[in-house]
């Protein structure tokens, strides 16, 4: 069977995340990074990239190129959203996906012709459900492999569909730069050039002996790549099988006041770790160790993943308000499993989820850049139970 991999790549992330936000924006050099006179630029939209404004550049030159540039320091916990989003349209398209990074990822679709007419239109799929949900543009490279389809995905960028077929693979390498070659370093690259080694297609041709005196063991691997040949398969990722935290206490406790405020904490903290790894659960389960040292868990399943602190806090306290405590509590735990990629709640499709993630995004920014203690939402402790007073943020 002929092997189809796409490989998505987001345009300008980043930046295109602050221009989808920010309409004032839109259409004007945005660059996004550590804005302080030592900060570096993490991307540029292609507006700015006009200006010779790039990934990795200093602020003070950036600014320098492209004064009138709108500068946005990175909000990772919006992009790390945006991303989680993004993983799940691509689990609607097939099983096997790959993430690189928070804005691109390997797809195999091969064998799938009975659902689409071709992988060409799986690909033109992806991208237009991720305009359609997430109002962003991505480039997208159709394969027989992942180095060919990441290769094609650059291709035409931003908002592009590049296909390579395997016929005219090795055409289409042939005159490329080295540096083009996926795990071709500087270094390696130099000192290839100085035996006459310049293109892929160079690469392609060259003695496998004489290379392996430059590249060891890689060398048959190397030369293979730039044939277009390539067989890494794509190895979907593993979500971990539950998110959890437990807290052993300073004393026992005995007050419902106190068990919340503990479980309020563990649901921030574990909350705060599934949103940053992109997944939802819809099982929580509280662990209860009693003074005696007796150990108990409860579990409840819901019918909706769920990354939200408060459900987790409201869930927690459900299930710990039920169990027969006649002895102090000295150790608490708080798990959520049955995870899935994306920041679940998906049935709730509405206005209410909508502000509810930025909301989240905003505490989530605000701890990342004060430290956890700072920042609570006071609010999920419900109104008619008692719990610790802290500032609500909404
Ligand atoms: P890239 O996909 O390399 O870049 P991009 O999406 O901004 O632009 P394009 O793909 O259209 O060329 O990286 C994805 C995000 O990763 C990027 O938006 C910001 C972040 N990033 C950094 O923080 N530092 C970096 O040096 C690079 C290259 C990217
Ligand atoms: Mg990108």
């Amino acid at each position: 069977m002929q092997r189809w991999i796409i490989h998505i790549d987001m345009d300008a992330f980043f930046a295109a995340v602050e221009q989808r936000d920010h309409p004032e924006w839109r259409g004007l050099p945005v660059i996004v990074g550590g804005i302080g006179s030592r900060g570096v630029v993490a991307t540029a939209s292609y507006e700015a990239r006009a200006f010779g404004v790039h990934s990795a550049m200093s602020i003070v030159e950036a600014r320098r190129r492209c004064p009138q540039g709108v500068y946005v320091a990175s909000d990772h916990r919006r992009y790390a959203a945006v991303s989680a989003e993004l993983r799940r349209i691509f689990a609607e398209f097939s099983p096997l996906v790959e993430p690189l990074s928070l804005d691109e990822a390997f797809l195999d679709v091969s064998g799938m012709e009975r659902l689409y007419e071709s992988p060409v239109a799986i690909a033109k799929a992806i991208k237009e459900k991720i305009a359609a949900e997430l109002h962003l543009t991505a480039s997208a490279g159709i394969g027989p492999n992942k180095f060919l389809a990441k290769l094609a995905s650059d291709w035409q960028k931003p908002n592009g569909l590049t296909l390579i077929r395997p016929e005219e693979a090795a055409a289409r390498l042939a005159p490329l730069p080295l540096k083009r070659m996926w795990g071709v370093g500087e270094v390696l690259a130099a000192s290839l050039h100085k035996i006459g080694i310049r293109t892929i297609g160079d690469l392609a041709a060259a003695d496998l002996k004489l290379l392996e005196r430059y590249c060891g063991q890689a060398a048959l691997q190397l030369k293979r790549l730039a044939q277009g040949l390539d067989e890494r398969p794509v190895i979907p990722e593993q979500a971990p099988k539950s998110i959890g935290n437990e807290v052993t206490l300073p004393e026992d406790l005995y007050q419902d006041a106190d068990l919340q405020a503990q479980l309020l904490a563990l649901a921030e903290k574990v909350g705060w770790r599934l949103r940053r790894s992109g997944f939802s659960g819809r099982t929580i389960t509280l662990k209860l160790r009693f003074a005696s040292f007796k150990t108990i868990t409860r579990s409840k399943t819901l019918t909706d993943a769920t990354a939200f602190d408060e459900v987790l806090y409201q869930t927690a306290w459900q299930l710990c308000r039920q169990v027969v405590r006649n002895e102090g509590i000295r150790l608490i735990g708080l798990t959520v499993s049955h995870l899935q990629p994306g920041s679940g709640e998906l049935a709730l499709f509405d206005d209410g989820r909508e502000k509810r993630s930025a909301l989240y995004a905003a505490v989530d920014g605000l701890r990342e850049r004060f430290g956890g203690a700072v920042v609570t939402k006071g609010r999920l402790v419900g109104k008619d139970e008692k719990g610790p007073e802290r500032d609500w943020l909404g």
